[in-house]
């Protein structure tokens, strides 16, 4: 090294030496240059929305400081990790080696607190990307930030008038006042608080109001809960950690009309779509996912989770600055960048989804077993869009109803094509378009997969081929080989699917030219084909970038046959079984009335396929009685309607002088003292409606029909249960807050209660 550095310094002075060793020379050097970061990753209390909460700050910021470097270039990146927890840093779209990718528990071990680890990977691409905290829910609370790998300037794919314009890293997140494991917890248990929050509940009043009751009944007839578009409610949304800010100027230039600007914006948010617009005109897209693309003029696109786009942007006008407007999928958010110098120039918000439009086109695609119709269309890239029934901007408001009622609708994709319904012009897959040949090589073989993304809404439970992580088994591919990818959407969200390691082709109509990737987004009914060589030996991840679909497991692993042991994991065993603890997480979840009448309750823990739970009511007297009843079941099946039980029955409850009580199969009840093993089974019916059989260990027999939380308004919830034993309950909740309910009921065992109803 030394004698090449002396070399280099003598050529330079003297200029004797062949010019050919003054290249080599020159390349040696610039591939030992080393760019390194140290990030301190810390605790801090930040107050984004009116409440302080903690969050994670790297060098004391969040975002994360944008992370630079030039193509060859080697990173050394240092992670102190100052948390009283384990962390880990991925680089996201990085072609590395496999233990630098930043996976705990399949790529490295964690990175234990008061410790620090070294990331070291040689530069080998150019492109907008981006780096996260691949540990738990950090990622949510500020682990995230951007990561640019400029383009050499003697590169032969430097674009002029793109790679030299002045340019901005953005990078997009949300922000939530509750706890990441409390919202993970609450989508589990379907909690309404989100849809609350957002006026997204579409309740039987709601749909009546906009002519919508029978759809409403056609949806819980096919056992769905609502239109969702989003889950999680969030506070604040944020471009670079703030929710407006102004771009005044650039690297101390000031910016002024006809300056055309770029943008690297990566979707660092964990669970949110952003719709992109601009208040000065068309948005040019140059690169997608790191990877460029001929130059394509839209009016808006939907940058997806985890995704990035590069765009440019002019201002066209003096004493201006134009809004650059970042809107949540759902519509109920938004972050904003002005451009340029002068007075605000905004643009018009996107206008409310019409959710029960929406929910019409959920019933026409949803058969009664609970499998997605394709209705002989093949959908694929976002051409389809079938969320445009909700866009009020290209089908209507919602006082006109969409423009398309009286089309012809009967298996017409074209019914879906944003960009043949309007004037506006929305980025879809199928436009983009490689600035390179990116074919893969021919003298090798093809390994073909398939998965279908799969999943439970109201249990939420996400899949691929109804296997979470835990399930499955690593997915062996060859080193050399092609692998290609069939996926198909037979949820009921669009899923981001992203490969750690490679970057794909989407098959897109662009031949030759079909552009790199490394996340498709795929919405519901969509089926998608991408390709890779298999040229880096390791475990990759492969999974769904939605944060709290990939912790409830929709990923799978790709595997090298025969690779070598990675250094970092020394013991394979335990490593697994802590990658694996994720998607078997058992979830809380509790509520008790607290009602004139007695006290009613439940708790129960549940995962992917288990549940366990105990319900009570506890009288205040020993006339109205105790009683329990615990269950352990197993879910069964894809759309987890049926789940056999095992349960434990206690009952006390004091019968008057020669009283008897018999069901409906004249068997004699023990309803005074029992304790009872029974066998049973739930089976959730059209509406909703929970069926349970339950076999005691007596001999009695018991059938009984129920449903929790029927949406009757925004805030009003109704229930009913009637069973064999000749016992009835119904009741109607209102919902005050998160965890605050009154409670109306009527229970034939202990009548007439109004109550508080806590849950957790
Ligand atoms: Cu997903």
């Amino acid at each position: 090294m030394k004698i090449i550095k002396w070399l280099f310094q003598k050529t330079l002075c003297k200029k004797v030496l062949p010019v050919v060793i003054l290249l080599f020379a020159t390349q040696i050097i610039y591939a030992q240059k080393t760019v390194r970061y140290d990030l301190y990753v810390k605790d801090t209390i930040v107050n984004f929305a009116g409440k302080e909460k903690r969050a994670i700050a790297v060098n004391g910021q969040i975002p994360m400081p944008t992370l630079t470097f030039t193509e060859g270039d080697t990173a050394e990146i240092h992670v102190h990790n100052l948390l009283k927890e384990e962390t880990s840093l991925h680089w996201h779209g990085l072609f590395l080696p496999n233990k630098e990718d930043g996976v705990p528990n399949l790529t490295q071990m964690p990175i234990k607190p008061n410790t620090t680890h070294i990331y070291r990977f040689p530069i080998i691409q150019n492109g907008t990307h981006w780096y996260h905290s691949h540990s738990g829910l950090q990622e949510q609370i500020g682990m995230y930030g951007n990561f640019v790998m400029l383009k050499k300037t003697n590169d032969p794919t430097f674009r002029k008038g793109i790679d030299d314009l002045p340019t901005v890293p953005i990078v997009l997140s949300e922000w939530t006042n509750l706890k990441p494991d409390n919202i993970h917890r609450m989508l589990h248990n379907a909690n309404d608080y989100p849809a609350l929050k957002k006026n997204s509940v579409q309740s039987y009043a709601e749909a009546m109001k906009a002519g919508h009751f029978k759809t409403k009944l056609k949806n819980e007839w096919k056992r769905m809960n609502a239109m969702d578009v989003s889950d999680v409610y969030y506070e604040k949304i944020f471009m670079n950690g703030k929710p407006s800010t102004n771009l005044k100027n650039i690297d101390g230039k000031e910016l002024k009309a006809g300056d055309k600007v770029r943008l690297r914006i990566s979707n660092g948010g964990a669970s949110s779509y952003f719709w992109l617009t601009y208040a000065g005109g068309k948005i040019t897209v140059v690169a997608n996912d790191g990877n460029d693309v001929e130059p394509v003029e839209v009016d808006r696109l939907i940058i997806a989770v985890s995704e990035t786009y590069d765009i440019i942007v002019t201002i066209p006008a003096e004493n201006t600055a134009y809004e650059f407007l970042a809107t949540t999928e759902d519509r109920t958010n938004s972050a904003s960048i002005y451009i340029g110098n002068g007075i605000k120039q905004l643009k018009s918000p996107q206008p409310r989804l019409k959710y029960f439009e929406g929910m019409k086109m959920m019933n026409d695609m949803m058969k009664m077993n609970g499998e997605l119709n394709d209705m002989g269309m093949q959908m694929s890239l976002n051409q389809m869009d079938m969320n445009v029934v909700m866009y009020p901007e290209i089908t209507g408001d919602a006082t006109t109803k969409t423009k398309m009622q009286g089309m012809k609708m009967d298996n017409d994709p074209n019914r879906y094509n944003a960009n043949a319904l309007a004037d506006i012009v929305t980025l879809n897959y199928a436009m983009l378009k490689s600035t390179i040949n990116t074919t893969l090589p021919t003298n090798t073989t093809v390994k073909e997969l398939k998965f279908e993304l799969t999943g439970n809404m109201n249990r939420y439970v996400w899949s691929m081929n109804n296997k979470v992580v835990s399930e499955a088994d690593k997915i062996l591919i060859k080193k050399g080989e092609n692998v290609r990818i069939v996926l198909y959407n037979g949820s009921m969200m669009r899923h981001p699917m992203h490969l750690h390691g490679h970057d794909f082709r989407l098959l897109n109509g662009q031949g030759d030219n079909a552009p790199l990737k490394n996340i498709v987004d795929i919405m519901p009914m969509e089926a998608d084909t991408l390709e890779f060589n298999a040229n880096v030996e390791g475990d990759w991840f492969f999974h769904c970038h939605i944060l709290y679909h990939m912790m409830s497991g929709m990923g799978r692993v790709f595997s090298y046959e025969n690779q070598a042991p990675n250094p970092l994991i020394p013991n394979s065993k335990l490593a697994q079984r802590k990658l694996f603890a994720d998607d078997r997480k058992f979830h809380f979840m509790a509520e008790n009335d607290f009602a004139t009448n007695g006290n009613d309750g439940m708790a129960m823990f549940q995962n992917t396929r288990w549940s366990i739970g105990s319900e009570w009511r506890l009288g205040y007297n020993d006339r109205h009685g105790y009683e329990t009843e615990t269950h352990i079941g197993r879910y069964i099946g894809r759309n987890q309607w049926l789940m056999p039980f095992i349960g434990f029955d206690w009952r006390y409850r004091k019968l008057g002088h020669n009283e008897v009580e018999k069901n409906l199969f004249g068997q004699i009840n023990t309803k005074d003292n029992r304790a009872q093993v029974t066998l049973g089974v739930n089976y959730t019916l059209p509406m909703l409606l929970i069926a349970q059989a339950e076999i005691f260990q007596d001999g009695n027999f018991r059938f009984q029909i129920m449903r929790e939380d029927i949406p009757i308004a925004k805030r009003l919830r109704a229930m009913f249960m009637v069973n064999t034993d000749k016992e009835y309950m119904f009741g109607l909740d209102y919902i005050f807050s998160k965890n605050i309910r009154t409670r109306f009921h009527y229970d034939s065992d202990m009548g007439l209660g109004i109550g508080l109803s806590l849950n957790y």
